[in-house]
């Protein structure tokens, strides 16, 4: 874009570019080991959700591999994950979590 003045001068202005903010799932993988009661546990305590939404996703993931636990900001998506990990480890349970960009 530009605007020409009266001297001939081009004035350039640039349209703002403001992208909204990227948005990531966190997602939980399914294994062997961890106990559907713990990955329950877990999504109630991380991701808010009531027992019934919990063991919904959580069979889901037992069933297809993964399941989504929610949608976040990068910096809240990275927490969760996080969160998630430290509590399975201190546990010693395998269970996985992971992010991506939507
Ligand atoms: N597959 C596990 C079992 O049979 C349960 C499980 C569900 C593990 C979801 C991880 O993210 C997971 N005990």
């Amino acid at each position: 874009m530009g605007t020409k003045s009266r001297d001939g001068t081009v004035l350039e202005t640039k349209k703002a570019k403001v992208k909204p903010p990227p948005l990531f799932k966190v997602m939980l993988l399914n294994d062997d080991y961890t106990p559907m009661e713990f990955v329950v546990l877990v999504l109630q305590t991380f991701f808010s959700m009531s027992r019934e939404k919990a063991y919904q996703v959580m069979l889901k993931v037992h069933r297809e591999g993964m399941g989504v636990c929610g949608v976040y900001p990068r910096d809240i998506a990275t927490t969760k994950v996080e969160q998630v990990l430290s509590h399975a480890r201190k546990h010693q349970h395998p269970l996985q979590c992971v992010m991506e960009e939507t």
